[in-house]
């Protein structure tokens, strides 16, 4: 990717203490409105830094207050598409996502570098309202498909000079004619453009469904993630001598879909048009790994969302602990958070053999759960502890409400 930006400002990272979270876990299997807080127990918890779950009416532009709108074409990549502001372009669709929206049109006689712009799309970014060094970076998002298409998920330095000299990290690019294939590559001085050092994910057809893309970076450390497995790491050992860029040094962040370019090539007759990217969020917090952990139960198995589905409705089970994201999990409140969605007892049941499924956040009682200093993780609208069905191992198990016993099939641990 190249560059075409307005000028920059930087602000400091709003920084939520831990601490606050913390505050919010409750002590003891009897929980009563009286329950007192409980030492922390030990487990870690990263705050929120940027979230973007674009949640809002349907066809309404993006959260000013958090990006920005880039305008034009870009020669450098001699990509198609002419950049524009318009909700017919971006928009959220009223579901809980935004809709890049690519289109064979030039409703406003835009000029490209070539002539005639034949497409429109859009283009993202922070610049002056977030950046930050260092954390956990992940989207998740539908990618677009088709020849010439060529979607990215990165960011970019706000100091050190210009492109590239002040890197650039892409945490997720696909070009259409490589569908099932998702790249992850750092720019910085004399590594850039064809030359930029990355590496290469070969997974399902991306367009087929939602997927995490997920970068962790610390000092002297970067880290890929596609659903949650790891495909490349990378240290200042890998640039042979050149220089790392990448040390205290806040990043914002892009969000594009391209259409054409020498990397991706033009789109042909075959290119789907209008072509669609689709984002359910974008969230950074301040600590690597902090989008998520597994809560592991009974026989060593992890609390998990039946086949990585985030469908209202779809069971929550026990299975072998396998990394992915239908295993990690993030507290925000009282909430307890997979795949952008919620642990719920179904139909706000407070029942014994009420099951747990995953939902729409939405902060009723069913979805307020206290993890205690006891191991318990306690429902508690119903005052009933998270409960492996009849005690069985088996992968596939799922998960109720029960009477809080004390027995092995209700006790977790939580690294969330
Ligand atoms: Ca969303």
């Amino acid at each position: 990717m190249s560059i075409r930006l307005s000028p920059r400002r930087n602000r400091a990272t709003a920084v939520v203490s831990a601490a606050v979270l913390l505050g919010c876990l409750l002590a003891g299997t009897a929980l009563s409105t009286q329950a007192t807080a409980a030492p922390a127990p030990d487990v870690s918890i990263a705050a929120t830094t940027f979230a973007d779950e674009f949640n809002g009416p349907a066809a309404t532009a993006v959260d000013g207050s958090k990006w920005n709108m880039e305008v034009g074409d870009n020669v450098n990549n001699h990509e198609r598409q002419y950049y524009t502001n318009r909700t017919s372009n971006a928009a959220l669709d009223g579901q809980g996502n935004l809709v890049i929206t690519a289109r064979r049109e030039n409703p406003g006689n835009y000029n490209c570098w070539y002539g005639r712009c034949e497409y429109t799309s859009a283009r993202l970014n922070t610049v002056g309202k977030f950046s930050q060094a260092y954390g956990r970076f992940e989207t998740w998002l539908k990618m677009s498909h088709g020849q010439g298409m060529w979607p990215a998920f990165w960011m970019m330095g706000t100091t050190g000079g210009t492109w590239p000299d002040n890197g650039e990290i892409d945490i997720m690019e696909n070009v259409g004619f490589e569908p099932n294939t998702l790249h992850g590559t750092i720019h910085g001085p004399g590594y850039s453009g064809a030359d930029g050092i990355g590496a290469a994910y070969n997974g399902p057809r991306f367009a087929d469904g939602f997927h995490t893309f997920t970068l962790d970076w610390s000092p002297n450390l970067l880290v890929w993630y596609v659903d949650g497995q790891e495909y490349q790491r990378r240290t200042p050992a890998d640039l042979g001598g050149r220089t790392w860029v990448f040390n205290n040094r806040p990043f914002f962040l892009l969000l594009n879909l391209a259409v054409g370019g020498y990397w991706p090539g033009d789109p042909n007759a075959g290119t789907p048009m209008p072509n669609t990217l689709v984002v359910d969020y974008v969230r950074v917090t301040d600590a690597p790994g902090g989008g998520g952990g597994q809560i592991t139960g009974l026989a060593g198995k992890c609390v998990d969302v039946a086949g990585a589905n985030s469908a209202n409705g779809t069971a929550v089970q026990i299975y072998d602990c396998n990394g992915t994201a239908a295993q990690r999990w993030t507290r925000n409140g009282n909430q307890l958070q997979a795949l952008g969605k919620c642990l719920d007892a179904a139909g706000g049941g407070t029942a014994n053999g009420t099951l747990v499924q995953l939902w729409d956040c939405n902060g009723s009682g069913a979805q307020q759960w206290a993890v205690s200093a006891a191991n318990d993780i306690v429902n508690i609208a119903a005052n009933k502890c998270l409960d492996v069905t009849g005690n069985n191992s088996a992968n596939g198990t799922r998960l109720q409400l029960w009477e809080c016993t004390g027995s092995a099939n209700q006790k977790w641990n939580a690294a969330v």
